[in-house]
């Protein structure tokens, strides 16, 4: 069978980066559903342009015409769904667009993609998948001990984690109440090319070139288990390949590190591989900031289960992977500087919320 992917959100940081692995290096036809937010960019998929299996199309998950209409036109095999809005400091200051794309917006796929999938039939129908990429951030803060594994109980605690969370629960009901074949997976931090620079890497990599404070939340010491985009690109697509359907699977890298380690590996990084001319290094840049209103302590991932029965596992360790996306944000000057210049220069987000607010809620 001649696969097909419906990709949403596929103009995003990991969208973008599973669209050019399936249309490069695997044999799938794509077709892009992207609204093109201010996280959205064309110049990410352009290494596509007149590829003849990559179709783009400008448009919102919400508008259900549109959406049933592109089912009944391109029929796919899978769809895998990635739009969303992604930035916990956004969803503080303003938590409305996350409740619409990441809760309605799934809802209305979640509708176009079951009355589609019902009108299938023989190997097409049995072959159908819905994978919906989601997050660690919906189980909640660890302490010092313990990791997120699938049968951890859910505990969001931003409006972002809420909003996704809600998402996972929508996905599994459209299982066991339609029988929609579902896939979930739930990964850890991303990095790599690509990523919009309001997230803590890329970030921290332009603030390093330009010479700018290096904006560290709280005293620095949050964990995050961070993975190569590309390595979560390949456990995607061993998952709709292979997963079983209404299982979720967590993904990460076994890979923790505080967000001071994070910063000062790209401070040194950077010295090493575009030294200031006779300016000190740059870890003296990096700048201890007002914490972000109920910030997340820890997240690591248990990846056993994709690891044992999916046989997925890194092929990046941090130290390579950083180097490489330190490399690519130093040699794309011509990707970043016009959204620094435009959409967003890099300043504080997510302070809006008051800081007084209760620790914990039961
Ligand atoms: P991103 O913000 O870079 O990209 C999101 C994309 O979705 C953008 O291209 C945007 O234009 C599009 N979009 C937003 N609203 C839309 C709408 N209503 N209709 C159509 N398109 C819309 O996000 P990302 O970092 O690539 O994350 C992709 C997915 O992976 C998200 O679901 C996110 O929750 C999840 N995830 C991200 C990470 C991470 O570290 N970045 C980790 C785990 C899970
Ligand atoms: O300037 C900063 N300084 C700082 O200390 C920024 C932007 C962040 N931080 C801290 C906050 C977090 O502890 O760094 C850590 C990482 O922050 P983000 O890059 O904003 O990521 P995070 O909040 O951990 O969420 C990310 O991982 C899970 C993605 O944005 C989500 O989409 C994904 O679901």
């Amino acid at each position: 069978m001649n696969s097909r992917i419906l990709v949403t959100g596929g103009a995003g940081f990991i969208g973008s980066a599973l669209v050019r692995y399936l249309v490069k290096y695997a044999d799938y036809s794509v077709l892009t559903l992207d609204s093109l937010t201010y996280a959205g960019n064309l110049r990410s998929l352009e290494a596509l342009e007149g590829n003849a299996r990559h179709r783009f199309v400008k448009g919102d998950i919400r508008d259900g015409d549109l959406v049933r209409a592109l089912l009944e036109e391109f029929r796919p095999n899978i769809i895998t769904h990635l739009a969303a809005e992604s930035h916990v400091d956004r969803s503080i200051d303003g938590p409305s667009a996350f409740i619409q794309t990441n809760i309605v917006g799934t809802y209305s796929l979640l509708e176009q993609a079951a009355t589609y999938w019902k009108g299938l039939s023989g190997a097409e129908r049995v072959a159908f998948r819905f994978h919906h990429i989601s997050t660690d951030e919906v189980f909640g803060s660890l302490g010092s001990i313990g990791r997120f594994s699938e049968t951890t109980p859910y505990d969001p605690r931003s409006p972002y984690s809420a909003s996704k969370a809600a998402s996972d629960h929508l996905v599994r009901a459209w299982a066991h109440t339609f029988g929609l074949p579902v896939l979930i997976t739930n990964c850890s931090n991303n990095y790599g090319p690509y990523q919009f620079p309001e997230k803590l890497i890329p970030l921290a990599i332009l603030n390093g070139l330009r010479g700018t404070p290096i904006p560290v939340y709280g005293t620095g010491l949050n964990v995050r288990d961070w993975l190569f985009v590309d390595d979560h690109v390949r456990a995607l697509v061993r998952v709709f390949e292979a997963g079983q359907t209404g299982q979720s699977y967590l993904v990460g890298g076994s890979n923790e590190q505080t967000n001071l380690q994070v910063v000062q590996a790209i401070c040194d990084c950077l010295d090493q591989l575009k030294p200031r001319l006779g300016g000190p290094p740059r870890r003296e840049l990096i700048s201890f900031v007002q914490d972000r209103p109920g910030h997340d302590q820890r997240y690591a991932i248990d990846a056993g289960k994709i690891m044992h029965d999916l046989g997925w596992k890194p092929s990046e360790t941090f130290e390579s992977g950083l180097e490489r996306t330190v490399r690519w944000y130093l040699e794309n000057e011509d990707w970043w500087r016009p959204i620094l210049e435009g959409t967003y220069a890099g300043q504080r987000l997510g302070l809006m919320a008051p800081t007084n607010a209760p620790e914990e809620f039961s």
